[in-house]
């Protein structure tokens, strides 16, 4: 090549890089989901990714992360560090291309198991672009190497700044995320530790560690035992029947764990992880244990004569019922499917698990025969339930409480019924439940009154939660059936939104609805069709300008603004209603500032709340995810079950918001 030309070629290259970075800068949320706090808390995760493939690749066993006192984290691990020779093609630091090019990172070595090639995997090149800073620094060979940054543009050459032992070897990011794309920038402590303790129970001879210079918290995640204590952490508050079963084995490249224990309640809380992504829409690792566990069980029950009863038939529900479990499968190359790629696509991981499982838990019945006999018996019991929920099941629908053709008298229907184009706004009390029918759209907006609150589910059978009220109005609401007949097809909605109070009932309520949703109709769930519903907090006004916010933070924005410059705080008055306020000071109106708080969505009238919760065009609404499954299940099961100690110790750990985290 000329020098010319190499010049061109370099310039050409540059420009791509450049390209690449502006892409993700301009829409962030294609590569990371959102510019909230979770997107935020996932270019951590993207870091520790790779740190986490350095670890499956064998080489890695520390990862260190420090929330620093300037709003910055850094990310270090003991892997082979990035390596820093000059790559061919783009005839730069490797390094520097790992940083700077859009999924650089997996063109390695591909034959390995890549949490960072997976579902989220698009490099640490994107949370490069979307930090105002980022440093590198890079142990291997027994150097130092640096290079830094500024929103992903490389500001010098890769240094080589110093020497280090030999077998010291590693990489450590620090990166400052862009106040300019971030909605939020403050990195939570318990974010970050739940999918760092996650990691660290999927991954057993993983030490992380996690440290908060601000709040000044650390914890330290490393658990010998891995799945199996993962599920004993699961069922801390469930009273389990045995020691976890522990299943390992390996087949077609494929490397299968799961441990399992059946409890003493009725849900069925079984998780899958695929190359350490949680896969919570299942899939064919799911499949092929659920096969396994269902033929294995079945097939001993009748072996060893344990199944006279009364001619029940054990299905597979039963086998699952009261059920903690994790399934970790690597898979060299994961497709992933469904409504949020959250589901195992490739069939032959189906074979793989099920052949597993059903040789292992074979295996272990037989030299466990006193576990075997208490495990199918507790199954026979929960066959029984099913039997007893089923007639009244039917007891209901031939009274037609639960056909969709019977709707509820309570729910005002909208006038179109092409599900994608409808939403439903559950909604706490008849007073609200209102004024929401008068502010909606009545085209697609249909309305549900609750009276009240729902039935735990938390704490009871599916026969006793067919009995309750409300909970049978929400059934014949959305049309989908429940349990073994729920249909996800039939949902008549395609947005089912929360909507309660900003207060302590309203946020019990939420938690009420979400537990029932989460272990009945789970899939509403998975699929994305779930939202709660954002009622301002404030209204703030000023002469004409009426302004509302929906936090504390956004009231003091709102203010600053209004007051304006040298403005002083006795300008601005808190009134519980517009109305006192002018009624005890006719006099005022036009500079002082009104500040009311709503106390309830009742207290707002149907064109307010159409205007700030209700218009698609202008309201927010949160849409419930299953980021962990897994942190989800620990939620409620602490918030809602039995054991009084730790609910009251997590409601003070998380005091507000600790219902919206699910
Ligand atoms: C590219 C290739 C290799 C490792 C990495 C990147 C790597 C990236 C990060 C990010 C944080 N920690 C990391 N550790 C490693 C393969 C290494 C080799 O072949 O030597």
């Amino acid at each position: 090549m000329t020098k010319e030309a190499a010049q061109k070629n370099y310039t050409a290259k540059n420009i791509n890089v450049l390209k690449g970075l502006e892409a993700v800068r301009k829409r962030p949320a294609m590569y990371i989901g959102d510019v909230s706090s979770r997107g935020l808390h996932h270019l951590i995760n993207e870091v520790v990714d790779n740190s986490i493939d350095e670890a499956l690749a064998g080489y890695n066993d520390f990862i260190g992360i420090t929330l620093n006192k300037d709003g910055s984290v850094t990310v270090e691990d003991k892997g082979r560090g990035i390596p820093v020779d000059m790559h061919p093609e783009e005839k730069k630091s490797a390094l520097e291309v790992v940083m700077t090019v859009l999924h650089a990172g997996g063109k390695f070595d591909k034959n390995s198991y890549k949490v960072s090639g997976g579902l989220h995997g698009v490099g640490v090149s994107v949370v490069n672009a979307l930090s105002e800073w980022l440093k590198v620094k890079v142990y291997r060979g027994g150097k130092t190497y640096f290079q830094e940054y500024k929103c992903g543009i490389s500001q010098s050459d890769v240094k080589e700044i110093g020497k280090v032992d030999k077998n010291k070897t590693g990489t450590v990011v620090t990166f400052m995320p862009d106040k300019t794309i971030f909605r939020v920038t403050k990195f939570k402590f318990d974010i970050v530790c739940e999918r760092m303790r996650e990691l660290a129970y999927l991954n057993k001879d993983i030490t992380i560690k996690v440290t908060d210079v601000i709040e000044k918290e650390e914890e330290t995640f490393h658990f010998k035992g891995g799945l199996n204590e993962f599920v004993q952490y699961l069922d801390e508050t469930r009273q389990a029947l045995h020691k976890p079963i522990y299943i390992q084995g390996e087949r077609e490249n494929t490397p299968v764990e799961i441990a399992f224990e059946y409890n003493d309640g009725y849900n069925e809380n079984i998780h899958s992880y695929v190359n350490n992504i949680n896969t919570s829409e299942g899939g064919t690792h799911l499949v092929g244990f659920k096969t396994a566990l269902t033929r294995t069980l079945n097939n001993y029950a009748y072996k060893n004569k344990l199944l006279k009863e009364n001619g029940l038939v054990l299905t597979g529900d039963d086998f699952r019922e009261g059920l903690t479990g994790v399934i970790s499968v690597k898979v060299m190359d994961p497709q992933f499917e469904g409504q949020t790629k959250t589901k195992l696509g490739n069939s032959e991981v189906k074979g793989v698990v099920e052949t597993i499982v059903g040789e292992k838990l074979s295996e272990f019945l037989e030299e466990n025969p006193a576990f075997g006999k208490k495990i199918i018996e507790k199954c026979l019991r929960a066959a029984e339930a099913r039997a007893a929920a089923r007639k009244a099941r039917d007891l209901i629908r031939r009274k037609n409480a639960l056909d969709s053709m019977d709707l509820p008298g309570k729910l005002a229907d909208c006038s179109i019924n092409d599900p994608q184009h409808c939403e439903i706004y559950i909604v706490e009390g008849d007073s609200a439940g209102g004024s929401a029918k008068q502010g909606r759209d009545r085209r697609f907006q249909a309305i549900l009154p609750l009276r009240g609150k729902i039935l735990n589910v938390e704490k009871a059978k599916l026969n006793k939660i067919l009995e309750n009220n409300e909970i049978k109005t929400i059934i014949a609401a959305l049309g989908a059936g429940i349990g073994e007949d729920f249909n996800i097809e039939n949902t008549r909605y395609g947005k089912i939104i929360i909507m309660t109070d900003a207060d302590v009932d309203g946020s019990h309520i939420r938690t009420l609805l979400l537990t029932f949703f989460y272990r009945y109709l789970k899939e509403l769930i998975t699929s994305g069709k779930v939202y709660i519903a954002q009622p301002p907090l404030y209204k703030i006004k000023k002469g004409k300008e009426e302004i509302y916010a929906y936090d504390e933070k956004e009231r003091e924005e709102v203010l600053k603004r209004m007051r304006g410059k040298g403005k002083k705080e006795e300008d601005t008055t808190l009134v519980t209603s517009e109305e006192d306020m002018i009624e005890e000071n006719p006099e005022i109106m036009d500079k002082k500032i009104l500040i009311s708080r709503f106390k309830g969505l009742g207290e707002m009238n149907p064109e307010q709340l159409w205007n700030t919760t209700m218009n698609p065009e202008t309201r927010t609404i949160l849409q419930v995810n299953l980021e962990s499954a897994a942190a989800a299940d620990k939620v409620f099961e602490t918030l809602m079950g039995d054991v009084v100690e730790p609910r009251r110790e997590f409601i003070e750990k998380h005091a507000k918001y600790a219902n919206l985290d699910i």
